[in-house]
């Protein structure tokens, strides 16, 4: 209330918040013209995976159209999205990556 008795409808101290920025999944998408070679490179060029790793994450991809290839701060998943268009651009394909709060 709004008198003098001590207000107990006024939250004092509430669990204690560590504040953690919020983290965004970055999606590959399947399409029918991109080369599975290229994917391929665009995981080893851009999110540091070895051939085998890349392989495997491009072939999920192409069988169930989605895949998280990594989860990044809102900067660097936004970087590595325009990285991604970009270089699928600049080769004419058709490519398409995204993001999305986890
Ligand atoms: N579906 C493509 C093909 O058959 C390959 C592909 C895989 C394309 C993953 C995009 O994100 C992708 N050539």
């Amino acid at each position: 209330g709004d008198d003098d008795e001590g207000d107990t409808s006024v939250i004092v101290d509430t669990k204690p918040k560590t504040k953690r920025p919020p983290l965004y999944k970055v999606l590959l998408l399947n399409d029918d013209y991109t080369p599975m070679e290229f994917v391929v490179a665009v995981l080893e060029r851009f999110f540091g995976m070895t051939h085998a790793q890349a392989f495997e994450i491009m072939l999920t991809v192409h069988k169930k159209g989605v895949a998280v290839v990594g989860v990044f701060s809102h900067e660097i998943a936004e970087t590595k999205v325009a990285q991604v268009m970009d270089f699928a651009r600049q080769h004419q394909h058709p490519l398409q990556c995204t993001m999305e709060k986890e």
